[in-house]
């Protein structure tokens, strides 16, 4: 089972900021900005690659939840970045898809 399958199954502890029936958002444990939090859909999609048009109510989903925890953990005026990596080039290393949500600082422009 993946790492962030045992997060969801409550295997393994996690700093979790929201929960519902279809995700997961916990802080990330290795923070690249002054907040990180990951957005985990609960079913088990490895990359962006395997998404499937059944997924489409669940993406729209995960993004109504991003907007939810901005407001709620206070980040949503000041802005935030919502970021998805994909396979090796795209600097993916859990392989269960999951949205970054990174707020906290201004965070400039993306560097490719
Ligand atoms: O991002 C994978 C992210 O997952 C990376 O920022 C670290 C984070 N991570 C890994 N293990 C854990 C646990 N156990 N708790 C919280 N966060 C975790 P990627 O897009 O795949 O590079």
């Amino acid at each position: 089972m993946c790492v962030f399958c045992k997060i969801i199954n409550k295997e393994l502890p996690a700093k979790i900021v929201y929960e519902d029936e279809l995700v997961v958002a916990f802080h990330d444990i290795n923070p690249q900005a002054p907040i990180h939090i990951l957005i985990v859909p609960k079913e088990h999609i490895p990359t962006v690659n395997d998404l499937e048009e059944k997924h489409k109510e669940l993406i729209g989903h995960i993004f109504l939840v991003a907007k939810k925890i901005a407001k709620d953990m206070g980040f949503a005026e000041n802005g935030y970045r919502i970021l998805i990596n994909c396979n090796k080039d795209g600097g993916q290393e859990i392989y269960h898809i999951h949205y970054h949500l990174f707020a906290g600082k201004p965070l400039g422009k993306m560097i490719c």
